[in-house]
């Protein structure tokens, strides 16, 4: 495993994209896959019409607001007034992609109108992921102090949910008291927030974001179990786990995700000392095979026994991780899988049974970690059948997702019925990987950035 800080560790993206003549065959695994920089242009383009669909939706149905209910044309507002949350999670995506109007609408509506003064008790881990994380990302790529100074305000505000006895922060906090609460947290809401504090920390000058964020990972990693693992649930007052499961799915994933770019794009040894011990765990308990398959299933931490064959749309992201962290091998294998998921039934489910190949939870929000995964090998390998696949997936999103004035949750993937909701994360991570899979290898540089786990990218701009 190549372990070494950002800007070595990404030398392995220098990996020319191969230019092949033929257009897209796939799936066929006797034929090799071939897709060409003339159709992956065209794909690009597709994505970008998608993404723009979306966007328009929003502005004509729900422009102010969090965001668009997509069957209704209605807005939403996830605590009754608005955070802006579809447009400071969506235009890192618009610069992106060159979609330089949109993009300028989106922080002029931004600075001019977002405020965090508000009596709302807010979610602190999606506050961060999405709104932090969407700030620092603006800031980075506009230069606009005005983002910065959202960014600091909304740091300082979030910063009493880490007044916890164990320092683990609660899972609400409200943005004018400070009061905190909500005891029962789990390692990704504790261990996905340093790289938007510590990014925070450095951009500001002052170091206590990064010391708080830094703090809550290191006390969810002092709770690993004497084989190595975590759990799926804790309180934070106590420091004890509630929950013994242990896997890469919902509660924990980002978790694992942060050890390894806290490190890459902080340098911070005590993070590439955690994500070793981590991820050698990790290989050693969550892996089966079935039927010459490989998945990643649930396991309990302290014994390392396994507990149930479960795979989903959230999993999906590790072998994206794997991919980047060096274990090319083992990612592909994984991907493969997540894609065989994918076929059953034209679109992933949220939770499914790989020893019966059997949905166990039906729904699908538009997630974007199995096209994430897409990029990353895509990117290390040049392997064109990762473009192939990520076709087969932008064509089946569309086709069972589009409605008149954007995307539609589903659900059920079996029945394909819509639900009346589209997450920020459809413009902020969803289409910005769709889009990276086909576009031009520097329209953005691994080299120089790290995206978050809400695919914002943060760059080390810092000695
Ligand atoms: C996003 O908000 C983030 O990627 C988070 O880490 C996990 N889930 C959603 C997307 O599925």
């Amino acid at each position: 495993m190549r372990l070494r800080p950002l800007l070595l560790s990404f030398a392995l993206f220098a990996v020319p994209t191969i230019g092949v003549a033929a257009e897209a065959s796939f799936p066929d695994a006797a034929t090799p896959v071939v897709f060409s920089d003339a159709k992956a242009a065209r794909s690009a383009e597709q994505v970008k019409a998608q993404f723009l669909h979306a966007w328009r939706g929003y502005k004509e149905h729900a422009w102010g607001h969090d965001a668009l209910k997509p069957l209704s044309n209605k807005p939403h507002d996830w605590y009754g007034e608005s955070l802006l949350m579809t447009p400071v999670d969506a235009i890192d995506t618009m610069i992106v992609m060159g979609l330089d109007e949109e993009a300028r609408d989106a922080r002029e509506l931004i600075a001019t109108k977002l405020s965090f003064d508000r009596d709302l008790d807010v979610k602190h881990f999606e506050i961060v992921i999405r709104l932090l994380g969407g700030l620092l990302s603006g800031y980075q790529m506009t230069d606009d102090k005005r983002l910065l100074d959202l960014a600091e305000d909304l740091g300082t505000r979030l910063l009493p949910a880490f007044d916890s006895p164990t320092g683990l922060p609660y899972v609400y906090v409200n943005l004018r008291t400070g009061n905190a609460h909500g005891n029962e947290s789990n390692p990704a809401e504790a261990g996905t927030l340093l790289l938007e504090y510590g990014t925070l920390s450095k951009l500001t000058g002052n170091p206590v974001f990064y010391e708080k964020a830094k703090r809550a990972l290191v006390e969810t990693y002092k709770r690993r179990s004497k084989i190595g693992l975590v759990g799926e649930r804790f309180d934070v007052t106590t420091g004890e786990w509630t929950n013994t499961r242990s896997h890469v799915g919902a509660r924990i994933d980002s978790y694992y995700e942060y050890l390894w770019k806290c490190w890459t794009l902080f340098g911070d040894e005590d993070c590439h000392a955690m994500w070793k011990d981590s991820i050698a765990a990790a290989n050693r308990y969550y892996p089966e095979e079935v039927e010459g398959s490989l998945w990643v299933g649930h396991v309990d931490m302290e014994t390392g026994k396994r507990v149930a064959s479960r795979y989903g749309a959230l999993d999906a992201f590790w072998p994206g991780l794997l991919a980047l962290s060096g274990d090319v091998a083992q990612a592909r294998r994984l991907q493969d899988s997540s894609f065989a998921m994918w076929q059953q039934w034209g679109i992933e489910p949220e939770a499914y049974d790989y020893r019966k190949r059997e949905v166990t939870s039906a729904g699908y929000p538009l997630r974007p970690e199995i096209v994430e995964s897409a990029w990353y090998l895509h990117r290390l390998t040049g392997d064109a059948k990762y473009r192939a696949m990520g076709q087969v997936m932008l064509d089946d999103f569309v086709r069972y997702t589009r409605t008149g004035s954007g995307f539609a949750t589903l659900k059920s993937v079996v029945t394909k019925e819509k639900v009346d909701d589209m997450e920020s994360f459809v413009l902020a991570e969803t289409f910005k990987y769709f889009y990276l899979l086909f576009a031009p290898p520097q329209t953005l540089d691994p080299e120089k950035v790290v995206l978050t786990t809400e695919a914002h990218p943060l760059r080390r701009t810092w000695k």
